[in-house]
């Protein structure tokens, strides 16, 4: 790490571990998030939820609610004529709009629904009112599963739809493509599926409505990823113009997907504030957050994959199913789980024939998010089983059949059959990387040895791509009704010489603080503590699209840098009046302007910012005012690459798993902050890690939420999690303005298949597949104590 101090000042912010200057007020605890903002005369709202997962509402009773003493008012969906619900759209034959009511007024879709809203002047006492609503519901039979949801005459979750199919896009049928398959000297083939899961943040979601008299305005301020998206929500739903409503993003808690997409709650919330002329705020609590907030990544893959004898992969065919839940999130539908799977799919592995379908199905269940991954964790699970089960037929082993697979550096730029192309990154290099750690050319010695003492050891390995940085064309293929991808980025510099960064990308965790500072720091030849970095203000920062598909150092820094630049020419500009130089003759370092050359010929930056704003007559007419400098960012998209590589011990008694060693080898371009990208890699690990063994949100056939406390759903702790031993490669990426590549999701995409990959090799001998995530204690000893051979 180096240091701030003068005398330790690097050349270059870029490539440093500089820690962030978020923790200080995080870890002596002040932050601060929605729930800890208070207003006067402030009112508390609770929400009625559903018990129920699909139901018909007889009846909604509020007056025993409204004698509980400091209940204001109970808002119910029959107060909320004129509002309408949130109704997404892709611009797709193949899509089924469908809208979200913001309070159930007929229908119920899922338990955890919001039936009513009570407001009261103590947080408390506006539960006890919530429970004090009557609801008379009639049940209804539910939809709770893939199958179920797709069996003849299911019922169906939208009663206006004629199935509960809500996205259904396929390739045509390629003739090619089945005769590889009928020639193919192995082709393996399985079903695959991937357990539903909640992002779990920190911070549940919150927020807090008030109108600002003084300036004829709505402020909303709400723990999400994306305020210029809520921004525009809110105000097409309480018809206000857009410049009359400022959401404001304080600290947020992490999101990882889950709030990257608008609640229904954050519409509620402010049209309660603004009907009732008070402050409004809503905090949700854990079971909450479990229950009625988004979900991601439950699906099924039906797969098959054909290889020639030398392991080279020929032809992949695959239908996919996501359950969505009941509903679509706005603004990215229940089109991004199934649109992703069906483009990305193939990954990194070279491949020319490709056919797939993808459906997302409603289910009587919380909507799905664009959780950290979107479907990439799920199908590079599945790309890796697929190898896995064809090296095993061919006698390879785990390193060589993805060897022979991955595009080397002369394969760049790849297309794969969808289309997508990948820049160059080091695939065959992490994987080499990877498995020297592990000296895995004596692991079969040493499985052996420690089978023959009993134990049950297995390695895993995983290879992906990660797709970062979408711009607007990337994202414009998904046809979606408004369309995400470019981000901008202003600087001013104050009268001392200090600038302000603002910038449309909104981080929650991911230091860009620190991060989008030490790009501008370099650009401005500045001392970091010069640069201070706002965001999360609809009223502050440049238009953006906020913080969500690991864009942020891509796109957000791309523009930051291209803003630095602006700037670092006008601060030239004007020092050139006061060097009497020409302005293409200076440099600016550490905080001064200087004659290149000529080192004792300079001005300090704060001289010129001094001049521009408090002595302009120095100037000539017309430069003085604002050191102020924008600029916008809207690349290709980059795809970052990782191996991830596992040991781990399986117990054969209990079922249970033991993660011996975990490896990751990863190249996002030139890193920005490499302690930043180890620790945004290491906290996705350990997400992918609890999808692989221990997170599972389950319904049962009813419908019923049964893991809905942290009692029973299995977020692992730091005694489950593993030190996660990271290396880096480093391919500079040529489309984006930093060499940076994101990596925000890598660590979520990866561990699941490595680690599914490592169980199925530690009990290859006892022919158990995995292809079910999480791999549970029970399921797996029951699978051991079925095999044939132990
Ligand atoms: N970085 C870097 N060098 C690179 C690439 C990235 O130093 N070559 C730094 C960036 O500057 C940034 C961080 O690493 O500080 C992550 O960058 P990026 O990959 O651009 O991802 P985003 O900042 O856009 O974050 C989004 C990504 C996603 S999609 C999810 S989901 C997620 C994640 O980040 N949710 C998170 N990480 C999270 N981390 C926390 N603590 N909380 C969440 O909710």
């Amino acid at each position: 790490m180096t240091g701030n101090c003068t005398s330790c000042r690097p050349e270059r912010w870029v490539g440093q571990s500089v820690p962030r200057v978020e923790d200080a007020r995080h870890l002596t605890g002040r932050g601060m998030f929605v729930d800890d903002i208070e207003r006067p005369w402030i009112l508390y709202a609770a929400f009625v939820r559903s018990p129920f997962s699909a139901a018909h509402i007889q009846e909604v009773s509020v007056e025993e609610a409204l004698k509980v003493p400091g209940v204001e008012t109970v808002i119910t969906a029959a107060d909320l004529d004129g509002f309408p619900g949130i109704k997404p759209l892709l611009h797709r034959p193949e899509f089924v709009p469908v809208e979200m009511p913001l309070l159930c007024g007929r229908e119920v879709r899922h338990a955890g629904e919001p039936v009513a809203l009570v407001l009261a002047d103590c947080p408390h006492v506006a539960e006890d009112g919530a429970e004090a609503v009557v609801v008379k519901y009639e049940r209804r039979e539910p939809v709770v599963s893939l199958d179920g949801a797709l069996a003849e005459g299911a019922p169906r979750v939208h009663e206006e739809m004629k199935d509960n199919v809500l996205l259904d896009v396929s390739d045509p049928e390629n003739p090619e493509l089945d005769k590889i398959f009928e020639q193919a000297p192995v082709v393996v083939a399985a079903t695959f599926d991937t357990g539903r899961l909640s992002a779990v943040p920190m911070e549940g979601r919150a927020c807090l409505a008030e109108w600002d008299a003084r300036e004829d305005t709505l402020i909303l301020y709400t723990s999400t990823q994306v305020p210029f998206i809520v921004r525009t929500a809110v105000a097409d739903a309480l018809k206000l113009p857009q410049q009359r409503v400022r959401v404001i993003a304080p600290d947020v808690g992490g999101g990882f997907g889950q709030k990257c997409v608008v609640s229904r709650e954050e519409l509620l919330v402010s049209i309660a504030a603004l009907r009732l002329g008070r402050p409004v705020k809503w905090t949700e609590d854990r079971q909450e957050n479990l229950t009625a907030a988004f979900h991601g990544h439950e699906q099924q893959y039906k797969a098959s994959a054909a290889f020639d004898e030398k392991g080279k992969l020929l032809g992949l065919k695959v239908d996919i199913l996501c359950d969505v839940g009941a509903y679509s999130c706005y603004p990215f539908t229940c089109g991004v789980e199934p649109l992703m799977a069906a483009t990305e799919m193939p990954g990194v592995y070279q491949l020319e024939h490709y056919q797939s379908r993808a459906r997302a199905v409603a289910t009587n269940k919380a909507p799905m998010a664009p959780y950290r991954g979107v479907s990439r964790p799920q199908f590079t699970f599945v790309m890796e089983r697929l190898m896995q089960k064809a090296a095993k037929r061919l006698g390879l082993d785990a390193v060589e059949i993805r060897r022979r697979n991955l595009p080397s550096l002369e394969d760049f730029p790849y297309e794969s059959p969808t289309g997508v192309v990948y820049d160059p990154g080091s695939y065959v290099e992490s994987l080499e990387k990877c498995a020297k750690v592990f000296n895995f050319s004596t692991w079969k010695e040493r499985q052996e040895k420690a089978r023959r003492a009993g134990r049950l050891i297995g390695i895993g390995f995983s290879c992906f791509g990660e797709r970062t940085g979408y711009g607007t064309r990337a994202f414009a293929l998904r046809k979606m009704a408004i369309t995400p991808g470019a981000d901008n980025a202003r600087l001013r510099m104050d009268p001392s010489g200090n600038v302000t960064l603002t910038v449309g990308t909104c981080g929650h965790g991911q230091g860009h603080q620190t991060t989008l500072a030490q790009i501008a720091a370099d650009e401005l030849g500045l001392p970091l503590e010069k640069i201070v970095v706002r965001q999360g203000d609809t009223e502050a920062a440049p238009y953006g699209w906020g913080t969500f598909a690991s864009r942020s150092a891509v796109v957000g820094g791309g523009a930051t840098k291209r803003a630095a630049a602006l700037l670092a020419e006008r601060i030239k500009e004007v020092a050139s009046y006061l060097l009497e130089a020409a302005s293409r003759d200076l440099e600016i370092k550490e905080g001064r302007v200087f004659v290149v050359g000529s080192p004792d010929r300079y001005v300090t930056v704060e001289q010129v910012a001094r001049a521009v704003h408090l002595e302009a007559h120095l100037l000539p007419e017309g430069e003085a005012g604002m050191l102020d400098a924008s600029a916008g960012f809207d690349p290709p998209g980059t795809f970052s690459n990782a191996t991830h590589g596992v040991v781990v011990e399986v117990d054969p008694e209990t079922g249970d798993v033991r993660i011996e060693r975990y490896v990751v080898v990863e190249d996002c371009g030139i890193m920005i902050n490499p302690m930043i990208v180890e620790g945004q890699v290491r906290g996705g690990v350990a997400q992918g890690i609890a999808a692989a063994l221990y997170e599972q949100f389950v319904y049962d056939d009813e419908g019923q939420p049964v893991t809905s406390t942290l009692m029973d759903y299995l977020v692992p702790t730091t005694t489950e999690i593993p030190p996660i031993e990271i290396l880096h490669l480093e391919t500079p990426c040529e489309y984006t303005e930093t060499g940076a590549k994101g990596m925000g999701e890598g660590g979520t995409m990866g561990a699941p298949a490595a680690v599914a990959s490592a169980v199925a090799d530690a009990l290859s001998h006892l022919d158990i597949e995995i292809d079910h995530l999480p791999i549970t204690p029970d399921r797996l000893r029951a699978a051991i104590k079925e095999s044939r051979a132990y």
